[in-house]
């Protein structure tokens, strides 16, 4: 059998780097330690799915974007709002599946100097037919006063303010790939002993991809600049690697993290039903151009970049465009003209 790599847990890498970061107390590490417990909670229920009958499908409620809910998405909701809660390290918590912020009641949170914005799971239709889903957390300070209840300018900031971001993947194998702005590291689950392990040491997206990754049903909606970009991915060339292969999976944690490993492009541009694209800048876009940046990847919206859009509301959508450095060049020539 394989051998598998078991030297540095997730635990001990948290606290051998945690001088890293400039505020380096201790918080962060604990913080990051109970998104790690949330993880495997919601990973054990998450693998139970299609042997327990009341854990899949839909609640029959809308959240307050319109879309319907699935079981696991307040499940893992819950799971992710109380671990955080309580360990006192955060003052507010705002989530996909959330119509406002959740400002923590106890006056001790209030202490908290962090706030958190998190998709809980990321992709949560895909779960019936047992295709991986994800979570994506993004970690901020607050810029409100330590000793009050958080408010809404904590929530409200650019993305280019991230102190960590990260997304658990629950796929094949689980797995917890996150950066505190100094590169990304990703880490596989162990289920047997319940430990997660450094498998994926300093991430770096390759520059030249080959792989598009986008809902290409919604063609006849996308502007006529994406609509001949991803023509131009499908020529055939006798002098370069096109046609690239296209991979779409449908939910973006996946989609991401195979183009960050074999190099890629993914998008989610505007379309007539969703003229600001479908994913959300706090929940989605910013952690994951937080991480693809680290990995030495780009992340725009078609112009500017995604960390350095200023939120105006928490569930603001924006288009979104994340890859390899010569896949977003090439994509940027067509979007200019
Ligand atoms: P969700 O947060 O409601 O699960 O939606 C986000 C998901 C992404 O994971 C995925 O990339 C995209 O929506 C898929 O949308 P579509 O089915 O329109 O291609
Ligand atoms: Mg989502």
């Amino acid at each position: 059998m394989a051998q598998i790599n078991r030297v540095v847990t997730l635990g001990e890498f948290i606290i051998q780097n945690q001088n890293a970061f400039p505020y380096a107390t201790g918080e962060l590490s604990a913080l990051l330690s109970s998104l790690r417990l949330a993880a495997k909670v919601v990973n054990a229920e998450i693998n139970k799915a299609g042997l327990v009958d009341d854990i899949m499908g839909k609640v029959g409620t809308e959240n307050v974007q319109g879309e319907e809910q699935q079981k696991l998405d307040v499940y893992a909701n819950k799971i992710f709002i109380d671990a955080l809660e309580a360990r006192h390290l955060v003052c507010g918590i705002a989530s996909e599946e959330e119509d406002s912020y959740v400002s923590f009641e106890k006056e001790v949170n209030n202490n908290g100097k962090y706030i958190i914005l998190i998709d809980p799971l990321d992709g949560s239709s895909n779960i019936d037919v047992n295709v991986s889903v994800g979570t994506i957390f993004s970690i901020y300070r607050r810029v409100s006063k330590v000793g009050t209840p958080a408010e809404m300018q904590d929530f409200l900031q650019a993305g280019n303010q991230q102190v960590a971001a990260g997304y658990v993947i629950y796929g094949s194998s689980t797995m917890i790939v996150y950066t505190i702005g100094d590169g990304v590291n990703g880490f596989t689950f162990d289920p047997t002993i319940g430990v997660f392990y450094l498998s994926h040491p300093d991430i770096k997206i390759p520059a030249q991809g080959s792989i598009y990754s986008v809902n290409e049903g919604n063609y006849p909606y996308f502007k006529p600049a994406i609509q001949n970009y991803l023509k131009f991915c499908k020529e055939d060339t006798p002098n370069d690697i096109r046609p690239y292969s296209s991979r779409y999976i449908g939910s973006m944690v996946s989609d991401i993290h195979r183009n960050m490993l074999k190099g890629g492009i993914y998008m989610y541009p505007a379309t007539k039903k969703n003229p600001n694209g479908k994913l959300r800048l706090l929940y989605e876009c910013n952690p994951m151009a937080f991480i693809i940046e680290n990995a030495g990847g780009q992340a725009n919206d078609g112009d500017e970049r995604i960390l350095d859009i200023q939120p105006t509301k928490l569930h603001q959508r924006v288009p979104f465009y994340a890859g390899s450095l010569d896949m977003m060049a090439e994509l940027k020539e067509f979007i200019n003209g």
